[in-house]
């Protein structure tokens, strides 16, 4: 695994190569030999994140479609501080064991997700007994967890999501983190992320990061960390796009370009399309918001019609196109998830609907999204 991280930070202080590649031209009837992962090689890597349910099925086949098609993975969830430190003090490893196992089976670039965020943190955290917990407890609570994990995993981990979803807009978010700790929580994680092993790759990972207040925040808040003497290596753009209703692919490019020029190298962590009608104006992927099922907006209960197949081909395309535009700022591209049957776009933002955001469909056959995607290696 060190020879993965090795190349990592080589591949990343080179900015990621520029170096022509000619793939042949693949068909939709056409057999798979590489995966997509190959394709991209020169440009960036490629991964996906797989879910808890994967994990403890040790589903070999949907394991085996993604040991072929990328080199990169993200824990869905088994690395969640719920799932790592559900009480006190006591550690539960098992399926994030397995997560980094498979990693390093198959020579990847393996990501933890994540460290310090408001959602899947257990109440126990922000409490001391019936009351809030200190400041102090806090932070000691933060840098505990925070070593603990990486000590555990830092042979094989080379990316860090450290802070996740800390901002809204041009703000924080009010979560217990900064009701108890202030600002400086941002920074404090990054420390002791950084203290834990000196040479990851660390970065803060948000979504709607086309959002320029958000991004001015980020920015300033990253610029704040390295007057301190804290770096933060790399932000990661979690992507939950739409077909209709963007980001357009202009204001994901000025965001690309506005972290590189900030000195960031820049992730594209948790990409994916939702092809279903929005329900509400709210464009994000805040998790405690919920809308109600009605049949008017689960419209492709049986399938996915060929103009909506179509279409989504040809969003992931323009959204690959800008990715490959800036592969010189661009380390990783990661999917939320390789088939459409375990996306969380199925339950989210509104519960049991089927949705078609992936580039595998639920028999894990490649979609045209796929070769859209693939072919644009190829003209
Ligand atoms: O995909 C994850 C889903 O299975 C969980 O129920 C959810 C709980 O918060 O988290 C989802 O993943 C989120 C990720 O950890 C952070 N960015 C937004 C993702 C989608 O909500």
């Amino acid at each position: 695994m060190r020879q993965t991280r090795r190349k990592f930070l080589v591949q990343s202080a080179l900015g990621i190569g520029a170096m022509p590649f000619l793939a042949a031209k693949i068909r939709a009837s056409a057999v798979i030999s590489s995966g997509l992962a190959e394709v991209f090689k020169d440009d960036f890597h490629l991964g996906t994140a797989i879910s808890d349910a994967t994990l403890k099925s040790d589903d070999s086949t949907l394991l085996n479609l993604i040991a072929r098609e990328f080199n990169t993975i993200t824990a869905e969830n088994a690395m969640k501080w719920e799932g790592l430190q559900p009480s006190v003090n006591q550690f539960s490893w098992k399926l994030a064991d397995d997560f980094v196992n498979f990693g390093r089976k198959n020579n990847m670039l393996t990501v933890g997700h994540t460290l310090v965020w408001h959602s899947q943190t257990p109440d126990y955290v922000f409490k001391n007994k019936a009351s809030p917990a200190s400041r102090e407890i806090l932070l000691k609570r933060m840098q505990h967890h925070i070593g603990t994990v990486i000590d555990r995993y830092k042979d094989s981990v080379a990316v860090w999501d450290v802070v996740n979803e800390a901002i809204e807009q041009g703000k924080w978010r009010r979560s217990e983190w900064l009701k108890i700790i202030g600002e400086e929580y941002f920074g404090k994680a990054f420390a002791f992320a950084r203290d834990a092993d000196p040479t990851a790759h660390l970065i803060y990972n948000d979504y709607n990061m086309h959002n320029p207040d958000k991004q001015n925040f980020v920015i300033s808040q990253v610029n704040k960390c390295k007057k301190m003497g804290i770096t933060v290596d790399g932000v990661g753009m979690e992507c939950h796009a739409t077909l209709d209703e963007g980001p357009p692919v202009n204001e994901i490019e000025t965001a690309i370009v506005n972290f590189a020029r900030a000195g960031l190298k820049v992730h594209i962590s948790e990409l994916d399309v939702d092809v279903l009608p929005s329900a509400w104006d709210y464009q994000g992927a805040e998790i405690d918001v919920n809308y109600d099922y009605s049949e008017k907006i689960n419209p492709f209960k049986n399938a996915l019609p060929r103009i909506v197949s179509a279409k989504l081909a040809e969003r992931y395309r323009e959204l690959f196109e800008l990715f490959v535009k800036h592969r010189d700022k661009i380390t990783r591209v990661s999917f939320w998830g390789t088939t459409d049957d375990e996306s969380w776009k199925n339950d989210w933002p509104v519960e049991g609907r089927t949705n078609y955001p992936l580039l595998f469909d639920r028999s894990r056959s490649p979609k045209d999204a796929y070769f859209a995607v693939r072919n644009l290696k190829s003209q």
